[in-house]
């Protein structure tokens, strides 16, 4: 018989375990259960991963080589290799497309897949869940955490609560009991400022934000933004799993016809360069949470200049802004104009998770936007009131 029910989705999200070092301990298995850290190379090197066995030393992803040196001098210190990780990345990609044409992989490690309609074909979603746990590391040699929610925010939360090695099932039913324990910055969408701001009114828990009031949370972070808090402290998150083919980093750079002098008109430049970053990342659907620049002066020495965001973005004001700080940080070497100006963005995620955005206005952002499709991309130019 046929029954109509409403729409119980099922998304699954994947993280391999400490990935870089998985693979180097996979390839070279005399390195296995050591202290194996894949870092860039001092002085300004940071560790990309560790191994678990180098983590219990408090070695951990983003800090300076030269300090897990420090923390863990006998450490097995290895340089990344991008082509290999990307080489297994393909094939864990590969057996979760055997189960969903709907793949969302966010980076090298990491996916969500939407098990609906998959039933018919390969059983119950936990079955699959099972099935994929299993598999993984069978068929790579590589150990994976893996979460199956009624959304991505559970799934993605459901695997983080399974690592290492772990499969975690959220039902719809422990939704509430699973999140309430959780630390607000847990959440995706609650970034590194939402969370100290919720910390200063003594919000620490899930528990505690889903005990705020919508009205109270409005006044706190704007309409848009405490609505998305009351939600995300509820588990609803209608975000769908997008299966994007992922660009690495998007960027637009010009060569002028003659060298530029003049302070202003470089920021200017840097300024409309970014305009022009965005529309692509909006073509692309990504956000992006580094941002760097290059410069190149008349004798053709070439510097660039990059930093991390703390939230991924796609805000043209926001980019534009840190492309123009970046330049401050760029020492003109005397008598040498520009000739070549350079803005990018890197380490893209998809755009399905939109950002909160509590500190600028979004509808700013969707203003420019409407009136550089309406009227072309030269049609505005950002500048700040002096
Ligand atoms: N990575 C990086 N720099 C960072 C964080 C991560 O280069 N600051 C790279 C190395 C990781 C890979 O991305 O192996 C995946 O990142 P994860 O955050 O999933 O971290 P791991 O897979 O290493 O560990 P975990 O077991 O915590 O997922
Ligand atoms: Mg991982």
């Amino acid at each position: 018989m046929l029954t109509i029910s409403p729409r119980m989705r099922w998304i699954l999200h994947v993280d391999m375990d400490a990935f870089y070092a998985s693979v180097e301990e996979l390839d070279r298995p005399e390195l296995r259960g050591k202290p194996v850290i894949v870092a860039g190379p001092e002085p300004r090197g940071v560790v990309a991963t560790a191994s678990y066995a180098a983590r219990a030393f408090g070695v951990r992803s983003g800090m300076p080589t030269a300090q897990a040196k420090r923390l863990c001098p006998h450490g097995i210190f290895l340089p990344p290799r991008f082509d290999r990780y990307e080489e297994l990345a393909q094939k864990i990609r590969a057996i979760l497309y055997e189960y969903s044409p709907l793949v969302e992989p966010l980076s090298l490690d990491e996916a969500f897949v939407d098990l609906a309609g998959t039933e018919l074909l390969h059983g119950s979603p936990e079955k699959v869940a099972k099935e994929i746990h299993e598999r993984i590391p069978k068929e790579t040699g590589l150990s994976c955490s893996v979460g199956l929610g009624p959304n991505k925010l559970l799934a993605k939360l459901a695997s983080d609560s399974a690592k290492p090695g772990g499969l975690r099932v959220v039902r719809p039913e422990e939704v509430q009991s699973f999140l309430d324990p959780l630390p607000v910055e847990k959440l995706w969408g609650v970034g590194p400022k939402t969370a100290a701001r919720l910390w200063e009114k003594g919000v620490r828990t899930v528990r505690d934000l889903r005990e705020v009031p919508l009205g109270l949370l409005r006044s706190w972070f704007g309409q848009k933004g405490g609505e998305a808090l009351w939600q995300l402290a509820r588990g609803i998150d209608d975000s769908p799993v997008v299966p994007v083919r992922q660009a690495k980093s998007l960027s637009h750079e010009v060569t002028y016809p003659e060298d530029l002098f003049s302070r202003d008109q470089i920021i200017a430049e840097l300024r409309r360069l970014s305009l022009l970053v965005v529309d692509r990342m909006k073509a692309e659907r990504v956000l992006a949470k580094t941002v760097q620049i290059k410069v190149r002066f008349s004798d053709f020495t070439t510097v660039t200049r990059q930093t991390k965001l703390s939230e991924p973005t796609d805000h043209p004001l926001l980019l534009a802004a840190e492309a123009v700080g970046l330049f401050s940080r760029v020492a003109i070497p005397p008598g040498q104009g520009v000739r070549l100006l350079g803005v990018g963005v890197s380490d893209l995620v998809p755009a399905t998770f939109s950002p909160l955005h509590l500190f600028v206005d979004p509808k700013l952002a969707e203003a420019i936007r409407e009136v550089r499709e309406k009227f072309g991309p030269e049609a505005l130019s950002l500048w700040e009131p002096s």
